[in-house]
């Protein structure tokens, strides 16, 4: 733990002090500041359940950490106290998420990954709040985190009072929606904690349960990891199964569907940080223009991002399967295929794997238009009769413009 004082400052306890890290809190940007107690025993069996399930799947960091997750003094001894804030990412300036998951030329990308990756620039807030702090304090102890330590984010964000467990969960605010991220400060100090959210705002909801597209959240607050986009694309480093790879369209990195169903997310608070801004046009690329970039030209370009974590291979595996998902005319099919060829035996075997089964989707979908007789629908577009799709229909999005 760091520890920092400052003697020609006024010194804060108890509530002023609170009071006050939630007013620097504000000033750095966050868009809410709770504090809570380090008693997360209520959540801790839910969270074992989910390791017991393997709903973590291979990532192992997961259970790797006994109970140093579920009991903050475990991880870092004498923390009496978590401030937990959180940070707005969507951009309102972006493309709307609907134009590119309905188009089959395009890629999606998951709305907090256009910008500048989020991991730095929370820690540095963070580190900016503890100063503040550590200025006014004797003996501040603290340890900063954002999804970098085996912290139990959410449930602490819940106890802090930042929003509920929504049952895609995620937290959700009233008044905020979802679209933000979570950081923490454990700390010694003693602070009074803000009222918990006790009651879950989903009411008879079950928008994200039903439309995610992989059925992946198979309980209220519960998602199977191997079976979520946001996993197969980014944490999942081999072969994705192949009755997954149809269900996942044309997502590439990460997956916002079970947010954009939400109706909370009528309230969503757009980002004030330039940093999450669409960094390469990502929000309305194709599919094409990112199958081109060699791998220099994939490092260059997302420098900064978090999608530069998951490789060149990856990446590429995942265009692979969106292409091979696209439902279109012939035309654009054919085109894919021309390209899909060109990188094989290129990249990598997993990579050729994921090509050749993207060429023989599409192979059989142009076969499959070109016998459509004329009475077919024009631009109708046939479901493969191999391969159990779930027919994946948006009744209604809520985004903010
Ligand atoms: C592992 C992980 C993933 C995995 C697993 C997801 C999951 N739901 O666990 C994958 C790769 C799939 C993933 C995906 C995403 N993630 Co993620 N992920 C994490 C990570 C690192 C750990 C989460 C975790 O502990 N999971 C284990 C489960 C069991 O814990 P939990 O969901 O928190 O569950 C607790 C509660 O639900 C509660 N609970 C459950 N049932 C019940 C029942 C009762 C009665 C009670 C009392 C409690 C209770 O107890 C559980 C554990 O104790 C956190 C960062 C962190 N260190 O916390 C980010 C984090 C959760 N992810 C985040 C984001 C943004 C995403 C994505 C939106 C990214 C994207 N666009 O692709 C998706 C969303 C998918 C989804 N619906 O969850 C944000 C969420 C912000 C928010 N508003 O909530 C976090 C907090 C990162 C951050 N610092 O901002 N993620
Ligand atoms: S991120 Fe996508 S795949 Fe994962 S639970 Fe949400 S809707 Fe389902
Ligand atoms: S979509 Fe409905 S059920 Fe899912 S988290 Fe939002 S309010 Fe809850």
């Amino acid at each position: 733990m760091n520890q920092a004082s400052n003697p020609s400052q006024p010194k804060l306890s108890g509530k002023t002090l609170a009071d006050q890290i939630k007013i620097w809190g504000q000033e750095l940007g966050f868009a809410d500041i709770g504090i809570s107690d380090t008693d997360l025993s209520n959540y801790e069996v839910q969270y074992f359940n989910w390791i017991g399930e393997n709903f973590h799947g291979e990532m192992d960091y997961m259970q790797r950490h006994g109970t140093k997750r579920t009991r903050p003094n475990e991880l870092e001894p004498g923390t009496s106290s978590i401030i937990s804030v959180r940070l707005n990412y969507f951009d309102n300036d972006a493309e709307q998420a609907t134009q590119q998951l309905h188009n089959p030329e395009k890629a999606y990308v998951s709305r907090y990954a256009l910008g500048k990756d989020y991991h730095k620039l929370i820690r540095k807030r963070l580190q900016a709040l503890a100063d503040k702090i550590h200025a006014v304090c004797d003996n501040f102890h603290y340890r900063a985190f954002t999804d970098s330590a085996p912290v139990l984010e959410r449930p602490i964000a819940e106890k802090a009072g930042l929003g509920f467990i929504g049952k895609n969960s995620l937290i959700i605010h009233p008044r905020a929606g979802s679209w933000f991220f979570l950081g923490e400060i454990y700390t010694n100090l003693q602070l009074p904690a803000d009222e918990t959210f006790h009651k879950q705002g989903c009411g008879p909801c079950t928008a994200c349960m039903d439309e995610c597209p992989t059925q992946a959240i198979v309980a209220n607050t519960v998602i199977d990891a191997r079976r979520c986009i946001s996993y197969l694309t980014i944490e999942y480093k081999g072969s994705i199964p192949t009755e997954l790879r149809p269900l996942m369209g044309n997502r590439i990195y990460g997956c916002d569907d079970c947010q954009l169903v939400c109706p909370w997310n009528r309230f969503t608070q757009p980002t004030a940080e330039t940093a999450f801004k669409d960094q390469q046009h990502l929000d309305s690329a194709s599919l094409i223009d990112l199958w081109s970039w060699s791998e220099p030209q994939f490092m260059k370009n997302l420098e900064g991002s978090p999608i530069r974590r998951i490789g060149y291979a990856q990446w590429n595996r995942n265009l692979a399967i969106a292409m091979g998902n696209a439902k279109a005319e012939n035309l654009l099919l054919e085109t894919f295929i021309t390209h899909l060829k060109s990188k094989l035996g290129k990249i990598s075997l997993l990579v050729d794997e994921h090509i050749e089964w993207a060429i023989m989707q599409l192979t059989t979908r142009v076969a499959a238009n070109s016998s459509q007789t004329e009475t077919t629908r024009p631009g109708h577009i046939e479901k493969d009769s191999n391969i159990s799709i779930k027919p994946y229909v948006v009744k209604k999005y809520y985004l903010p413009k």
